[in-house]
Order: C-alpha cells, then sequence, then structure tokens
C-alpha cells in the first residue's frame, strides 16, 4: 500500500477538483475525489464567485478523498492543502464568518483604479517595490476601489481565495506567501508588505493576516467539521496556494534545465522563466512582465497571456445562441482551416471581461492573407486564436530571455489543462524553433501534493526532489519543431 495519503483541493476560474494524492516508492499518483464547475455570476451588481457552493462541494470532495484513502487501506487522509486562482480575497469579520461577496477580478470595479493609485505612488516606484506588473486586476487595485472596507467591527480581516478556505477548514487567519506576492502589495524581497502602496490605496494593514510559506501547518481541521466530513481533525498543511505556483513547482524538468521555461495553460497562459532573484528594472516593467513568489523562494519572471479563456468563452456565446459545440470537435476542424490568416493580440486587456467572445475576437482579428475579412467559422475563429498564442509565446519567452539574460532554453515546458491541446503544441514549438514538453495536465495538483508530501517526509528536502518525484509520477508528450 501507498505510504501517505493527502487531498489537494484546487480551485480554477472554470472547474475546481478535490485529489487524493497517494505518495509511495518516490511517485505520487492521483485519484479524482470531486469534480465541480465553478462559474462567474452577475451578485450585488458585481461579477463574484459563489464562495457557499465552492465550500460545500469542498467538504462532499474532502468526505469522498477519505473514503477513498480508506479504500486504499490507509487510516485516512494525512494532511490536506488548499490551492486557486490568484489575487481574489474576501473580507470576514470578527467571528470569521464572511461580509459579503467575493468579487472577481474581471468585474469592472478596477476600471481607472491603476492609473489612479499611479498619481499617488509612480506605476516605476510600484514596480521597483514589489516587481509585480500592473494588471488591472490586482488585489491592491481590488481594495482600493473596495467600498465595504470602512466602518468594518474591530477584528475583521481580508483574506485570499485559498487563505479563506483555510480559515473555514480551521478557525486560522493567515496569508500564503506566494499567492500573498500577487497581491502587488507585498515586498519583492517578501519581507512584509509594502506599507506604501498600502496607504496610498486607503488599506489598513491590520486587516491582512500574518504570512506562512508553503510546507508550514495552518492548523488542524475543526473539530465540528472533522466529525461532519468523517475525516479526523487532520492538519492542514500551507502549499503554492497560488494554483500557478504550484504548477511549476510540478514542471518536470532537470536542476540542469535552470533557467526552466514554462507555460501554465489554463484559463490563462502564464508563460516564462523560473529564477532564484527577481528582475526588476524598467525594461521589465515596460514589457509587462511580472515577478510573482514561488515555491522555495523562486521567482516566476512571467507575463500573462489570455489562454483559454478566449476559447472557453467563445465557445459559451455559441452555445448561448443556440449552437451545441464541443472542444475536441473544435479543436480537429481548427487543424484543418486555411493557416495564417488572422491574427489577434492575446495579451490586450480588452480580452479581459467576459461576455460575446466570439464576437469580440472578430472585431479585433487583424487580416494577414486571403480575402476574407474577418474569421468567419468557429474553426477558422479557433484557429486564428491558436495561431496568435503560439506566436505570443514566441515573443514573449524570446522578451522574457533577453530581460533576465538567460538564453533561449532548449526546451519549454506546457502543463496545466491547455498541455492536452496537441494544435497548440505544434504550433508553439513551430513558432519558437524549440521542442515543447507537454504535462502533466494535472500539474497544480501535483504541486500541492507534493509540498505536502515532503511536509510530512514522504519526499526528501533536497534541491530538485520534488521534480524528480513528478519525472516519475508523469506521462509526457514530446513535440519536435517541423520546419
Ligand atoms: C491562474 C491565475 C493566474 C493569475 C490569474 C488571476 O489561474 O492564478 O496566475 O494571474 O489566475
Amino acid at each position: 500500500g501507498a505510504s501517505v495519503a493527502v487531498a489537494a483541493v484546487d480551485l480554477g476560474a472554470t472547474s475546481g477538483r478535490v485529489m487524493l494524492g497517494l505518495v509511495e516508492d518516490g511517485r505520487i499518483s492521483l485519484l479524482p475525489a470531486h469534480r465541480f464547475e465553478n462559474r462567474l455570476e452577475q451578485r450585488d451588481g458585481h461579477l463574484s464567485w459563489d464562495i457557499g457552493a465552492l465550500w460545500a462541494e469542498i467538504r462532499h470532495g474532502l468526505a469522498q478523498a477519505s473514503v477513498l484513502a480508506r479504500d486504499q487501506g490507509l487510516p485516512g487522509l494525512s494532511s490536506i492543502g488548499v490551492d486557486s486562482w490568484a489575487v481574489d480575497y474576501g473580507i470576514v469579520g470578527p467571528g470569521g464568518e464572511q461580509a459579503g461577496e467575493v468579487i472577481a477580478y474581471r468585474d469592472h470595479r478596477t476600471d481607472g483604479v491603476a492609473d489612479a493609485l499611479a498619481a499617488r505612488v509612480p506605476r516605476e516606484r510600484q514596480f521597483a517595490l514589489t516587481g509585480i506588473a500592473q494588471q488591472p486586476f490586482n488585489t491592491l487595485y481590488q481594495l482600493a476601489a473596495e467600498d465595504r472596507l470602512t466602518g468594518l467591527p474591530a477584528g475583521s480581516g481580508v483574506l485570499l481565495v485559498p487563505d479563506l478556505v483555510g480559515l473555514l477548514l480551521t478557525g486560522e487567519r493567515r496569508t500564503e506567501r506566494t499567492n500573498a506576492s500577487t497581491t502587488g502589495a507585498l515586498l519583492a524581497s517578501g519581507d512584509g508588505w509594502a506599507s506604501e502602496l498600502l496607504d496610498a490605496a486607503g488599506v489598513d494593514p491590520a486587516l491582512l493576516a500574518p504570512l506562512i510559506a508553503p510546507g508550514e501547518q495552518l492548523g488542524t481541521v475543526r473539530p465540528g467539521l472533522a466529525r461532519e466530513l468523517g475525516i479526523g481533525e487532520v492538519p492542514v498543511v500551507a502549499v503554492g496556494s497560488h494554483d500557478t505556483a504550484s504548477a511549476v513547482l510540478a514542471v518536470p524538468a532537470r536542476e540542469e534545465d535552470a533557467p526552466v521555461a514554462f507555460i501554465s495553460s489554463g484559463t490563462w497562459s502564464l508563460i516564462g522563466l523560473e529564477l532564484r532573484a527577481p528582475v526588476l528594472d524598467e525594461a521589465a516593467r515596460e514589457a509587462g512582465f511580472t515577478n510573482e513568489g514561488g515555491v522555495d523562494g523562486t521567482v516566476r519572471f512571467l507575463k500573462n497571456v489570455s489562454g483559454m479563456w478566449l476559447v472557453s468563452e467563445a465557445i459559451r456565446q455559441w452555445e448561448e445562441d443556440g449552437a451545441r459545440v464541443e472542444l475536441e470537435g473544435l479543436l480537429a476542424a481548427a487543424a484543418h482551416a486555411p493557416a495564417d490568416r488572422f491574427r489577434i493580440d492575446p495579451t490586450d486587456p480588452a480580452f479581459l471581461a467576459p461576455g460575446r467572445m466570439a464576437d469580440r475576437v472578430r472585431a479585433a482579428a487583424t487580416v494577414l492573407s486571403g480575402d476574407d475579412r474577418f474569421p468567419s467559422t468557429p474553426a477558422e475563429l479557433v484557429r486564428c486564436i491558436l495561431e496568435s498564442l503560439a506566436e505570443t509565446y514566441r515573443d514573449e519567452l524570446t522578451a522574457a530571455c533577453r530581460l533576465a539574460r538567460a538564453p533561449l532554453p532548449r526546451r519549454l515546458h506546457v502543463v496545466g489543462g491547455g498541455s492536452l491541446n496537441a494544435l497548440l503544441n505544434q504550433l508553439t514549438a513551430d513558432a519558437l524553433g524549440v521542442e515543447v514538453v507537454a504535462g502533466p495536465m494535472e500539474a497544480t495538483a501535483l504541486g500541492n501534493v507534493a509540498v505536502q508530501a515532503r511536509a510530512l517526509g514522504a519526499i526528501g528536502q533536497e534541491p530538485g526532489g520534488i521534480r524528480a518525484v513528478i519525472r516519475e509520477s508523469t506521462e509526457l508528450e514530446v513535440f519536435a519543431p517541423r520546419g
């Protein structure tokens, strides 16, 4: 039997899952305990997440994971870790009760806020302090747009989504470091908050919970909840609670591949390099790069590119209009659509908001060749999106290497759900002229499990130890550049 079993709760923008991770003989296997949908909803006048519904799914998933662990002949779960998409937060009252909706980062409330804040703290200064790209949805700008912080009772707080789940599980309040970096208010050194920025945004630092690092124990599952779920008072361990931090930890690279080039491909495509130190110069800021905090003090120097969001939102439009569309068929058709006819810029913030995405992509497309004025069929539109993504990957990875003064890597690792997109992988290999290594697709859950397993002693502490286990645990597909 396996030596330890842990549960990874992984919440994405379109779906969530609770996975059972079994760790034995230097390998991890993942068993899905529960999968569920997640979606943006208009609530109280804002695009929001249904945290109540997610919490119900998480509870169900943890109970299931514990049953699965016992089915494997194990005593139950040895620990639990939680990750989710970055930047969003909930407000909690003194007793830990949720105060109002968790507003989603694609909501319009931050329109113009980054510019207003830049009038108080120049953009150059913000970047020099934090190393974080000034995207409209950074927590700092969401907090600056927040009208619910004044008049809160003493003892209230603000918690990022995975930390909010951690509070619900344990009653403890902490801010996990990797996700804290995405707020745009953490010092690039990681040594605490940039109080100058919190001041400028009108945020009382007392609202923020103390930091916790991946591998540290947050607490244990509250007794009443443990009984309800039948899981025991299991430890909850901080992991790379930013999904991208967990995903990049699970890139199956070798130590000698440094700096590791990656795309974490999901709703977003996060493309860049894993570095030892941030790149804080003006050229990096001007190019729109960010320095996110990783597990074990690594830095992800990357660019946010709209990824499968463009495709999934276009599909949502076609379905609203009564068509029946399914991704696999669409990709097969796109593979046969004529090449190099249309382009868009998938880094354009105009694609941030939801709604009528097929129309918006069509209107934004520039014509490279052919007589058509815009992509007309779904296959042409998807081909336009994927070719544009591949070209953007080439440009952004090249830029990342130039800015970090690193050579172009010999291979590019693509992890996450988007790594299943063979057409995109091949287009990427062709555009870059380097090998694309695809997988694992459940990188985020694997990274989450791996940090817990290491904290439990089931994975060694040596550098590269986690990645060696990941390489043993996954099947990869390699795409060689053509032409
Ligand atoms: C991906 C992700 C990404 C962030 C965005 C808000 O899920 O966490 O790293 O930039 O969501």
